[in-house]
């Protein structure tokens, strides 16, 4: 896929908002002005850009968001209105009986698609043959044949007829023997008076349950004028895009259907007949970012949080207090999502830094949560309240490595990590008026998990 370069910039902006410490304008205008110029190479229509940019830049501002709500409020509308861009996705029924007509013009993949459809549905348990009433080109039907070879699917042609409807008739008796009937069709240099008539005559007389609209990927936001024509005035019910592999303006062509209510059904990768993809904006997205599904994270995020729990911390915190016991609650909070790799792989961003750091890593960093929770359930009541008192008493910090079957730098580290985060908490609280709660200390908590791993 051509647009991985788009990802890869989708992929930092959210990197970008999920870090930051403060979202204020110039990273926000920073952020939007990266993802003009990305969406903007991939074809996507200008005023369709800008409409993206002027909401992020308003959610931004928008003064009754605050901290990590903000940041995930903001990440959410970025992916809803990218999946919005890309269009609808529609579900294909098939019946006991069914006629794809395969429209579009010259050299737009009707005919390699239906081997790639033919396929497709073979491998989903349909009997499927393709009939060509392309008349128009003189190798059209052995091309055709070949493509169906290859498929292994049964294939009717007459290379000698000049009228597809008598193609059709010559053969109708034979495909009551198949549930999924293929028809090939000839294409023009543009959508014509004659072509149209053609379709409708063909449309009619095979009575097609679909038609489908074969084009291009490369010609980017011309698919919008095209697919608006074919769906008016030649009744097409969906879109199969080819070429998605070999151009970088395929976020034209499927941005462009979109705008004409013109759904994708199919998109084509490549020429072999394996290449072919369902197409659903929602997954299309979630695989140009290579992360796992951001709605999940953010569902579990918001879980596994007691509401009670958030009211406690936000007053604790108020009074200035963050002690181990609060630190132990948010590494309980961390594991409810489920183990340290699952949880990396659905941040945004950090599947990326997940393999970097491999699998070894991450089961250290899981067993280190799994010893300061030990340490913190051998120390006192007093000590978890104050630990402060830790650092003077040594004997206090043999005592609980003991107890807790680790070694006294363990502990030490422990409580150095739990003073960094009560810094970085006051330091943030104070920065957005002290109010905070528990989802920004597990923001926090994981990025200084970070930090003590690289
Ligand atoms: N790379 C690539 N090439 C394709 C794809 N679909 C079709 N093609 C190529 O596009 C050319 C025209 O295809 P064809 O099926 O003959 O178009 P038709 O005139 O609409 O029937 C052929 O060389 C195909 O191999 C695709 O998804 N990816
Ligand atoms: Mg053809």
């Amino acid at each position: 896929m051509v647009l991985e370069k788009l990802g890869s910039v989708l992929r930092k902006t959210t990197d970008k908002i999920a870090n930051a410490v403060f979202l204020d304008k110039n990273l926000v205008d920073g952020i939007v002005k990266d993802l003009q110029r990305s969406l903007i190479e991939a074809d996507v229509n200008v005023g369709l850009v800008m409409e993206l940019s002027k909401k992020i830049k308003q959610a931004a501002v928008d003064e009754r968001l605050k901290g990590v709500e903000k940041k995930e409020h903001i990440i959410k509308l970025l992916h809803d209105e990218i999946v919005m861009i890309l269009g609808k996705k529609r579900d294909l029924v098939l019946g006991k009986w069914d006629v794809f007509l395969l429209v579009g013009l010259y050299g737009a993949g009707k005919t390699t698609t239906i081997g790639k459809l033919a396929t497709y549905y073979s491998k989903r348990g349909k009997k499927v043959c393709a009939v060509g009433l392309d008349v128009h080109r003189p190798a059209a039907p052995e091309q055709l044949k070949q493509i169906c070879d290859k498929a292994k699917i049964d294939c009717f042609i007459d290379a000698g007829e000049k009228d597809p409807l008598k193609i059709w008739k010559k053969f109708e008796n034979e495909f009551k023997k198949y549930s999924l009937v293929i028809v090939d069709s000839a294409g023009r240099d543009a959508l014509d008076k004659e072509l149209i008539s053609e379709i409708k005559k063909i449309a009619k007389v095979v009575k097609a349950t679909e038609s489908f609209l074969v084009m291009q990927a490369d010609i980017g936001q011309a698919a919008k004028e095209q697919a608006r024509a074919f769906k008016d005035a030649a009744g097409v019910t969906g879109v199969i895009i080819t070429r998605m592999d070999s151009t970088a303006k395929a976020g034209g062509a499927l941005t462009a259907c979109a705008e004409v209510e013109a759904p994708v059904v199919f998109i084509g990768t490549g020429e072999t007949p394996a290449d072919l993809e369902t197409f659903d904006p929602e997954s299309f997205l979630s695989r140009l970012l290579g992360m796992g599904d951001l709605k999940t994270l953010m569902e579990k995020i918001h879980s596994v949080m007691d509401e009670k729990e958030i009211q406690r911390q936000q007053e604790k915190l108020q009074s200035g207090k963050f002690t181990l016991r609060d630190l132990q609650t948010q590494l309980e909070g961390m594991e409810g999502l489920g183990s340290m790799d699952k949880v990396l792989g659905m941040i945004p961003g950090l599947g990326k830094v997940k393999d970097k750091i491999g699998e070894g890593a991450l089961e250290g960093q899981q067993a280190k949560v799994k010893k300061w929770k030990h340490a913190i359930n051998s120390m006192t009541e007093e000590e978890i309240e104050n630990p402060e008192i830790l650092e003077k008493q040594t004997s206090r910090i043999q005592r609980i490595a003991k107890g807790a079957g680790c070694s006294t730098s363990d502990i030490r580290m422990l409580i150095k990590q739990w003073k960094m985060l009560k810094e970085m908490i006051k330091s943030q609280g104070a920065m957005i008026g002290g109010k905070m709660d528990q989802k920004m200390i597990m923001k926090l908590a994981r990025k200084f998990g970070r930090k003590m791993r690289m």
